[in-house]
């Protein structure tokens, strides 16, 4: 059994949760905000068998894309006074992917 965390774009994250189920999968999404940026994303965590875990990251790659972004001036102010670093423009996603082993799982 795998744990796969997977941070998305909150534009792809209805298409890609809604592909997931209608696969089987079952999926819940988390409201997160990305540490760089400091601008909100989501991250779905799918609990599925080992032998699942390519179709999982099939359909996300289908669904999230790669875009690119420019940090606003309000996206500096987690990061305090070092705004002079900030790049003009960013790569973002389509999904950021973690695959974590589970020793057990149940529903009670
Ligand atoms: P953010 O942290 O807001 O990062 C947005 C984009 O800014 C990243 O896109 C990357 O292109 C750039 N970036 C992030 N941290 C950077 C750094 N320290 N130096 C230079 N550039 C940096 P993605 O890599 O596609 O990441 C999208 C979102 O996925 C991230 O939003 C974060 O929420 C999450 N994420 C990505 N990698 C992660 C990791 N290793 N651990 C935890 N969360 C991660």
């Amino acid at each position: 059994m795998k744990l796969l965390l997977a941070i998305v774009n909150n534009d792809d994250s209805a298409r890609a949760s809604a592909a997931l189920t209608e696969h089987g999968f079952f999926v819940t999404k988390l409201s997160t905000t990305g540490g760089f940026l400091m601008v909100g994303n989501t991250t779905l965590l799918i609990g599925t068998e080992d032998g699942k875990v390519d179709e999982v990251k099939k359909i996300l790659k289908k669904y999230c894309t790669t875009r690119k972004q420019a940090p606003s001036p309000t996206d500096s102010l987690g990061r305090g006074l070092r705004q002079a670093s900030l790049p003009t423009e960013v790569s973002v996603g389509g999904a950021t992917v973690f695959v974590l082993n589970v020793e057990d799982t149940m529903k009670i």
